[in-house]
């Protein structure tokens, strides 16, 4: 990939994609392309074919998806499945028609099977049944896995597949209900502060664990990759370190200074009981994260609080 190849960020507005966007640019790279969603439905085959009939991109970072915590997942299941099956489909299918050198497809470590060995290794891929909450948006992962293999033994694409753990940093979604466990304790230890609170409420038995990776880290594991991993099979993104929903509250409680208890509602689903990646493959290959948790939430915290100056969330 040389600087002034033409890559296509597909859901650069994303936190994901976002940070792909921004580590590209300060390694010197000057063509990206990019469409929010309103210049282009990645739902629609034919739009998507004209933007790479025009465009012709060299290279592709598939980030752009249907994303939510736990109830969003649960909740929206046809439009998990559907919305990310089309954006991938329409994407995988036109890169192979307009020539793209290389595709990476991004996932998510809830396409492992919910009993699956801890660590999860890249082996246990349909081992096993899934999580049921979220089972939707893992098939669609899944399905997006298999078309990149499929093209690449079918017509020889050069497209890969990497596997993050549960991600946070710039530019997550607060929204109360919808989002992920880190940013929905991160809005609530802080209105609760706000109002001073006597408790905050946190879904489930605080007992499921967690690993989670700053959305920096991963973009630079996504450039790495992109640059030195060729192969089939897919990658592991995350730390290799995990905690429990209790400990996390904790954390965050003490990064936004709020001094009430914490409560817990075992009304609310716990999902998966524990989902540590396996990240020895990605370590031997050379790359290794360095934002620690603690590092990462007071900076996310930081992005709350500005995005709270900008915007009512
Ligand atoms: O982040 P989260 O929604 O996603 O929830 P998953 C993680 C854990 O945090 C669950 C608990 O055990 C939740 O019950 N939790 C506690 C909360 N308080 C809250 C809260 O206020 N909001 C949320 N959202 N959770 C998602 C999948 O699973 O992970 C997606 O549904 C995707 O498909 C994503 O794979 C990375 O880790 O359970």
């Amino acid at each position: 990939m040389q600087l002034n190849d033409k890559i296509y960020i597909a859901g650069h507005r994303g936190m994901v994609g976002g940070a792909i966007s921004r580590r590209l640019k300060t390694l010197g790279y000057v063509n990206l392309v990019t469409r929010s969603s309103a210049e282009l439905d990645l739902r629609s085959q034919a739009d998507v074919n004209e933007f790479f009939s025009k465009e012709k991109p060299d290279y592709v970072f598939l980030a752009a998806a249907k994303v939510g915590g736990i109830h969003a997942n649960n909740t929206y299941r046809a439009e998990f499945l559907y919305d990310n099956l089309m954006m991938e489909t329409n994407i995988i299918h036109a890169a192979w028609k307009h020539g793209v050198k290389k595709l990476m497809f991004l996932g998510s470590s809830c396409i492992y099977p919910k009993m699956a060995p801890q660590p999860l290794q890249e082996s246990s891929l349909l081992t096993g049944p899934l999580e049921p909450t979220n089972e939707p948006y893992a098939i669609a992962k899944i399905a997006g896995i298999k078309l990149c293999e499929a093209y690449r033994d079918q017509y020889g694409c050069n497209y890969i597949s990497v596997m993050p753990t549960n991600l946070y940093g710039i530019g997550d979604n607060y929204h109360p209900e919808n989002s992920h466990v880190l940013p929905a304790l991160i809005r609530r230890f802080h209105e609760a502060k706000e109002a001073k609170a006597p408790s905050v409420t946190v879904w489930g038995s605080g007992t499921p664990k967690r690993e989670f990776l700053f959305a920096d880290d991963l973009a630079a594991a996504c450039v790495f990759l992109m640059l030195h991993y060729d192969e089939k099979e897919l990658v592991n993104i995350g730390t290799g370190e995990d905690l429990s929903i209790r400990e996390l509250a904790e954390t965050v409680k003490e990064v936004v200074c709020y001094e009430g208890d914490i409560v817990f509602d075992t009304s609310k689903p716990d999902g998966t009981p524990r989902k540590l990646m396996d990240v020895s493959k990605l370590h031997k290959l050379g790359w290794k994260h360095s934002v620690e948790l603690k590092e990462g939430l007071v900076q996310a915290y930081a992005d709350f609080l500005h995005k709270k100056h900008m915007v009512a969330l």
